[in-house]
């Protein structure tokens, strides 16, 4: 199987799409924005403008092109992902959950803006998530139907089967040792159901096939356990300051990858899954380097 990774320039890939995503946040935020107080302005500001690497967003708009999508009005609708992972960063770090002083390089939400506003803030981006998702495939002409349909994955990520699901078992977690099926569980439903949103409603605004729509789904799965692993990973060899948040999963006595396997077999697991990510795009007839840039970088990223 060639590489077709190698044919994308992944840092000018990353940073042509973090502006034009960061472009399309900017404008959902102005929407908002001059009806909240000052208060809730500064946390929202600071929790979603902060420097992420705008990861969801980005594979939902790499989704939409593999299937055929065409235009930029699709940044509108993949922010919508960006909305609920800046809530549930925010949310994360306050004192009640991870209690975190870091977050992408930089004091969280609440050292900086308080906790009273970060949590109402967090809160607010729920709702405004789900708005800018339906008016976002409203904004691309998709039919009403599709349109409900992106917004059934969005919440459907988010909530109690996915990401809070997966937030309340990493809460119960704290001190025991999960067994590799709880951990995969536990990480399927907290990180990796955003992620694998993220590819399906690209799939979906794009008219994918629904072998199309399979094929990015398990990617989706692949790479969600993948980047958890690397997340890990990460955690054990760098520093908080490199990788600019605090505190380790291990740090808060939360069982990892790393616990589980030892860093040689955590690393040699996230490179098969994203080889089997990659194998199943090819196998429906999706050539995609983008997206096969995508999941190595998941893997490789340093932060
Ligand atoms: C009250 C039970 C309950 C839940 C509330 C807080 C919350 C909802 C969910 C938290 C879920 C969570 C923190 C998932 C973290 C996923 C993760 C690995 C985040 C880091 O993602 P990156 O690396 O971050 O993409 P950047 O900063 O690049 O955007």
């Amino acid at each position: 199987m060639t590489p077709l990774a190698g044919q994308v320039d992944l840092q000018s890939f990353l940073s042509r799409e973090r502006d034009r995503t960061e472009a399309a946040l900017e404008e959902a935020l102005e929407r908002i924005l001059p009806r909240v107080s000052a208060e809730l302005a500064g946390a929202l500001r600071h929790g979603v403008t902060s420097a992420g690497k705008r990861l969801r967003p980005i594979l939902c708009v790499a989704a939409y092109r593999a299937v055929g999508g065409i235009g930029e009005a699709v940044y509108g609708l993949a922010v919508s992902l960006e909305l609920i992972h800046a809530y549930s960063l925010m949310h994360d770090d306050l004192p009640c959950m991870d209690d975190a002083d870091l977050r992408r390089g930089k004091p969280t939400t609440h050292r900086v803006e308080g906790e009273r506003a970060t949590m109402v803030a967090g809160a607010l981006l729920i709702p405004v998530a789900a708005r800018q998702a339906w008016e976002g495939g409203m904004a691309m002409g998709l039919p009403e139907e599709r349109c409900r349909l992106l917004l059934e994955e969005l919440s459907r990520a988010a909530g109690g089967g996915g990401m809070v699901g997966g937030q309340f078992l990493d809460l119960l977690g704290e001190d025991t040792t999960l067994t590799a099926p709880e951990l995969d569980d536990l990480h399927r439903r907290k990180t990796g159901a955003l992620l694998r949103a993220s590819l399906r409603m690209g799939a979906i605004a794009g008219a994918a096939t629904p072998e199309q729509l399979e094929a990015l789904d398990r990617y989706g799965e692949a790479i969600g356990l993948a980047f958890q692993i690397a997340d890990d990973l990460l955690d054990a060899t760098s520093s908080a300051q490199a990788l600019g948040k605090n505190p380790s999963d291990a740090e808060l006595g939360k069982s990892t990858y790393v616990t589980l396997f030892g860093v040689d077999e955590a690393s040699r697991r996230a490179r098969e899954l994203v080889q089997q990510a990659v194998s199943g795009l090819r196998g429906a007839g999706l050539e995609a380097p983008e997206l096969e840039a995508l999941a190595w970088y998941v893997v490789e990223r340093d932060r």
